[in-house]
């Protein structure tokens, strides 16, 4: 076997540079003339490769010799961001890269720039996958996160005259350092076609189809921080060139000759960017298949080699499901064991549901994911078979359970009988799953006695449990926030508390120091001048950097309430101007800041956006305010936009109907880098509020049990807006931010429409609490001790923990840190 010592990589500035400079000169063709900063980033990040590449091989080596059990994580979504600056700082070699560019003329900082995000994820789904393969490589568990290479990622948003115009994100358009194509690494895909059923067995079928795509693998290295361990995130991609079609091209026809190319290609373009919107198309379910079915077959191809009896699959293998989305990896890997294998239903079904488990990430109805049965039977008519047989065994389990309780059983039942009849995946995910979990003590709970309500009843309390998400603090402290890594680091006495966020407790014995109080306040201000910056190149706003940074990022969704903030930010604006300049001066001069995408179709988040900018011109240009109040809407949010804004903050909010966010992980980011969070009583704000104290976050709002009594009472009853609100609804139906036309359907969808996110409901109370933040931020001192309390009493939300959870207690792994490596 291999010396694994030897995964130790150098240090040494000379070999450093040697490797770049072979890496500008052979590789992009550069001479010493013609380096510009894209082709400096290019070169520094493909000799960074190489040195991940050496320890992602020893990794891998060692947990195949020593047989691991691997823990798969499938995602239709890693919302990745950069990597550059990630992978220095995990090899601890961000110093050295510095001399090195610095040498041949570059600052480190605008080279970092020049790397553009994956942004193949929509929003917190996809940021928390890739905060935990992050998590996974940096405790040493054996763990693959699965996905799709999206040619384009999450679109571009662009404003133009207030509104959200959507560019595609050619994030590929120039060589991607970060990815390994693996050519012999690729599995066909069927779609389409007949079943042939075998005489012998009951349930084994033939499925002949000439439709047929080819998932090549692509390999994204994780480096682990503070370890040599290397995780991965393997990306399919459909390959097009088996799909040309010879005879057609020599009898003349070119166009029919690539038409298969282009119809193959089109599987893994473009995510959708839809996030809690389901809307059931054809391409779409193509796509979540053609990662299942070469997941499920790479998955396979790995455990055989151990040469075990499939009965022990489980053992080497758990699979989790990010979502309903990759659910059609529970009926493929029936598919394969059956038809394939040759193993009975049984065998095949203990196997199956031994090996996966489920995560839910959302409530909303119309994020569930139903595909109707004709669409299925069309496609995939194996796997429709399949499903109705799951249904079937599990229906008559239940009978037996409960004997004649036929409601029971239409509510329960995978399939649900509407017009056409729709499979339910987030029933075929839980029946097919040994564990089933939410992302917050409160969602778990809610789904609990919500959709799957019966099936705690079927299949017992302690197959659903809770996992509370939790935030990389590697990127989310160390990478994003030097300043105040410094400062903690100091304390700790040295870095360990990145792998280790139990460690920050021991700022909580800094509280008394003044001169650290008065320096970490000041890394605060340098936070708040570097977003300043950010918004001026990115807006041409000019800001104050003194002033109250008050900030909400998040998709732009009406259950997340970015409305209820802009109404608020009216009424400010209304007060402020009834003020004498005397009191205005007297008044907290604050910022409030936005950013977020809607999804392309959403109309009402879209027209959120063109409201939040219309005021913001009015507000900004208005030079009786000037300072004291100035609203921004930053355009194309993303993970690197992100890590500029959140170090930023001193108030941000999270400010959802209460029992409709399931978690939120952006609130764990802000009070993790010193912010306050006004927010709800609903998803993690809740747990945060439990471990960093009552005073260090405002809360306000109904409570969650409350909702359907208010909901139910405005659905028959007029709303009646506080004098707040109602002013206002006034202002803007006074055309004061332009055509009121435009923004009576938001009003409307509360004075008519029921206000199903109760903004009447919470708004006197919201109010009440902004006025809270201020009289609390007038204070400075009491200020700095909430905001070094906040950050000391976070241990529990690094995704560490939650890792850590998920391996003991539902994929039974352990880490295996590669040997003799220091
Ligand atoms: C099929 C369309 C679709 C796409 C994405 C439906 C649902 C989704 C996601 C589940 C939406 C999502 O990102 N949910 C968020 O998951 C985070 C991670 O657990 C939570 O922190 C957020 O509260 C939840 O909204």
């Amino acid at each position: 076997f291999r010396d694994y010592s030897h995964s130790e990589i150098s240090r040494d500035v000379a070999t450093i540079k040697n490797s770049v400079v072979m890496h500008l000169t052979a590789t992009f063709l550069r001479t010493p003339a013609s380096i510009d900063s894209a082709h400096a980033y290019l070169a520094s990040a493909f000799s960074v490769r190489d040195r991940l590449l050496q320890r992602w091989n020893l990794t891998n080596e060692y947990h195949d010799k020593i047989g691991a059990k691997r823990v798969y994580y499938m995602s239709l979504e890693f919302l990745i961001g950069r990597t550059f600056d990630n992978a220095l700082l995990a090899l601890g070699l961000r110093q050295e890269y510095s001399k090195v560019l610095g040498d041949v003329g570059f600052c480190l900082e605008d080279i970092i720039d020049e790397e553009r995000d994956a942004a193949l994820g929509n929003g917190g789904l996809g940021r928390l996958a890739a905060c935990y393969v992050d998590s996974m490589a940096c405790s040493n568990y054996p763990g693959w996160g699965y996905g799709l290479r999206y040619k384009y990622g999450m679109f571009q948003q662009q404003i133009l005259n207030g509104y959200q115009v959507e560019a595609p994100d050619c994030w590929l358009d120039s060589p991607n350092p970060w990815e390994f194509p693996r050519p012999d690494v690729t599995y066909p895909v069927k779609f389409y076609g007949h079943l042939v059923r075998d005489p012998h067995s009951e349930h084994r079928f033939k499925w002949e189809s000439n439709v047929v795509y080819d998932a090549m693998a692509f390999d994204v290295p994780v480096p682990g921080y503070g370890t040599t361990n290397v995780g991965n995130i393997r990306l399919w991609s459909c390959k097009t060139n088996t799909l040309f079609d010879l005879n057609k091209f020599n009898s003349g026809d070119y166009q029919g000759a690539t038409g298969g190319q282009v119809a193959a290609q089109i599987l893994t373009d473009v995510l959708y960017p839809n996030d809690n919107t389901n809307d059931g198309k054809e391409l779409r379910l193509r796509q979540e298949y053609l990662f299942c079915s070469a997941t499920m077959q790479d998955i396979l191809a790995r455990f055989r080699k151990t040469n075990r009896p499939l009965s022990e699959l489980p053992d080497l293998a758990a699979i989790q499901l990010n979502d309903t989305h990759p659910t059609l990896g529970v009926p493929e890997l029936m598919r394969i064991l059956i038809d394939d294998e040759g193993l009975s239903w049984d065998e095949a079904w203990d196997i199956t549901t031994r090996t996966f488990a489920f995560t839910n990430h959302t409530i909303l109805p119309e994020a569930m994911e139903k595909w109707p049965v004709p669409m299925l039977d069309k496609i995939l008519p194996r796997h429709m078979g399949i499903i109705y047989d799951i249904n079937l065994f599990f229906l008559q389990k239940v009978e037996k359970q409960f004997p004649g309780d036929r409601e029971l059983l239409n509510k329960i039942s995978i399939i649900e009988e509407s017009n056409p009849q729709q499979v339910r995946m987030a029933f075929l995910a839980c029946v097919g799953s040994h564990k089933v979990n939410g992302v917050a003590a409160i969602h778990s709970d809610i789904i609990k006695q919500t959709i799957f309500k019966d099936f705690v009843r079927i299949q017992g309390e302690d197959k659903f449990i809770n996992k509370t998400n939790g935030v990389s603090p590697r990127r989310w402290m160390n990478e994003c926030n030097p300043d105040m890594s410094d400062l903690i680091t100091e304390v700790v006495g040295d870095r360990s508390w990145v792998n280790d966020l139990t460690k920050v407790k021991q700022l909580e014995g800094k509280l008394e120091d003044v001169n650290f109080r008065e320096r970490w306040w000041a890394a605060k201000q340098k936070n708040k001048e570097r977003l300043a910056e950010y918004i001026l190149t990115t807006t041409g706003i000019k800001v104050s950097a003194h002033a109250l940074f008050d900030i909400q990022v998040k998709r732009i969704h009406e259950y997340k309430r970015q409305l209820m903030n802009i109404f608020s930010v009216i009424y400010r604006y209304h007060l402020l101007k009834q003020m004498s300049p005397e009191q205005r001066e007297q008044e907290v001069p604050r910022v409030v800041i936005f950013a977020g995408k809607a999804a392309s179709g959403y109309w009402v988040a879209k027209q959120v956006i063109k409201l939040i900018n219309s005021v913001a011109e009015v507000v900004n240009s208005d030079e009786e305010i000037g300072d004291v109040l100035k609203v921004v809407f930053i355009p194309d949010y993303s993970v690197t936009a992100a890590e500029v804004i959140i170090p930023a903050s001193d108030i941000s909010q999270h400010i959802s109907t209460a029992g409709t966010e399931a978690s939120g992980t952006s609130n764990m980011k802000f009070v993790l880098n010193g912010g306050i969070i006004l927010g709800t009583v609903d998803g993690a704000n809740i747990e945060i509020g439990e471990e960093i104290g009552e005073e260090q976050i405002f809360f306000f709002g109904c409570l969650a049990h409350e909702v359907e009594d208010f909901r139910h009472y405005l659905r028959f009853n007029q709303p009646k807006p506080d004098s707040a609100l109602q002013t206002a609804f006034d202002m803007i139906q006074r055309n004061t931010f332009g055509d009121a036309q435009l923004f009576q359907p938001l009003i409307d969808a509360i004075m008519r429409g029921g206000d199903v996110y109760l903004l009447s409901v919470d708004f006197p109370s919201y109010i009440e609490a902004h006025k809270a933040v201020e009289e609390a931020y007038r204070n400075h001192d009491e200020w700095v001790t909430k905001s070094i309390l906040s950050v000391a009493r976070m241990a529990k939300f690094s995704s560490d923990r939650s890792i850590q959870e998920y391996a003991e207690e539902v994929w039974n792994i352990e880490p295996q840190p590669v040997l003799n490596c220091g």
